[in-house]
């Protein structure tokens, strides 16, 4: 299949963040752009440049406040008390204090929701052209039926107005509106990454038309800790469009494959005209920050069963970090979900 990608996502290079209390080297490495890239080619997949659709697919999903400071912040870099590489923040805006402010200190705390997500030189151009390889795997998945977007930055924390968890921009979502204003039909979103999928769910809990689905590590001491839980099932119009399937720490293929096979029953039940995969692959049991044991097998059978609803997907790559087994899980599943139909 299409290998959507653009070297621009080697120009976000996080050094570091906050994770559990302590300063740790960051592991969303521009390196995985490479190792994402050279796994999915020698397996035989095809390479593509991302096209350039400008910021209106992004404004779909994101608010122009949260667009604008990312397209601006590193030029307001002199508002910053200190000079580094990277601008992030200790403070956070509460939802009982929303007020945007004016000023560089305070939207930096208002448009990211932990200190993961440095603006560095490069960010924009790598965010942004993260969101255009989305949009132009969500394309060629109607044209050709599957297609791999390999997203760099991730995006599946992000919300509307707010970068998190590595994510500036929530590709997946982008994707999605893209797949809704192509098709004019239902979309589904089938989330396996090991980290609950919480910027989508937010920006899609009140839409009937969105299914989301996100199969995870269970949030109680794990990050994204306030979102992912079974009972967050969709609001207003959207009541029953959300589906969470936490799974406990530790748990391997046999589990995760069956709560994959349940996610792809619900998603065949609403009936969409596409899918978006957010494809994670931290679920792994080498992966350096995961919680559950799925093996390269596991991951072939995931692809299977995902394959087998038989709907223009589009796999979008979310988190999955550097180990020996991430090339061969990612060729493992695009391999299968080639083979099937
Ligand atoms: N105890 C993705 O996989 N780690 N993001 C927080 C704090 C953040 C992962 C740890 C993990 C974010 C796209
Ligand atoms: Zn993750």
């Amino acid at each position: 299949m299409l290998i959507l990608h653009t070297p621009d996502s080697l120009l976000h290079d996080p050094e570091k963040y906050v994770r559990r209390g302590e300063t740790v080297p960051h592991p969303e490495q521009a390196r995985r752009y490479h190792v994402l890239l050279g796994a999915a080619r020698d397996a035989g997949h095809v390479p593509e440049l991302a096209g350039d659709h400008g910021l209106d697919p992004i404004l779909a999903v994101h608010t122009p406040g949260h667009v604008e400071f990312f397209r601006t912040a590193w030029s307001r870099r002199d508002e910053w008390p200190t000079r580094s590489d990277e601008i992030f923040t200790g403070h956070f805006a509460r939802p009982h204090m929303h007020r945007r402010p004016e000023g560089f200190l305070g939207l930096v705390g208002y448009h990211t929701a932990d200190t993961s997500t440095p603006i560095r030189a490069g960010t924009w151009q790598a965010i942004y052209g993260s969101a255009q390889v989305a949009i132009s795997g969500a394309d060629a998945a109607l044209r050709d039926r599957r297609a791999y977007a390999l997203c760099r930055p991730p995006g599946h924390h992000a919300y509307a107005d707010s970068a998190g968890g590595f994510c500036f921009f929530n590709n997946a979502a982008i994707a999605a509106r893209r797949l809704q204003a192509k098709t004019g039909g239902k979309v589904a979103i089938l989330d396996i990454d090991v980290h609950h999928g919480n910027g989508t769910q937010g920006i899609f809990y009140q839409d009937p038309d969105v299914l989301t689905v996100s199969i995870h590590g269970d949030p109680t001491n794990y990050f994204p800790y306030y979102t992912g839980y079974a009972d967050e099932t969709g609001e207003g119009a959207g009541a029953g469009f959300n589906l969470n399937l936490p799974l406990q720490h530790g748990l391997g293929d046999g589990t995760f494959v069956a709560t994959v096979k349940h996610a792809v029953e619900r998603i065949r039940d609403h009936r969409p005209a596409a899918l978006v995969v957010a494809l994670g692959l931290d679920a792994s049991e080498h992966d350096p920050i995961g919680a559950l044991r799925v093996t390269t097998a596991g991951f072939v059978a995931t692809a299977r069963a995902i394959a087998k609803a038989g709907l223009p997907t589009v796999l979008v790559q979310e988190g999955g970090y550097l180990s020996e087994v991430l090339p061969a899980n990612l060729a493992g599943f695009l391999d299968a979900f080639d083979a099937v139909a």
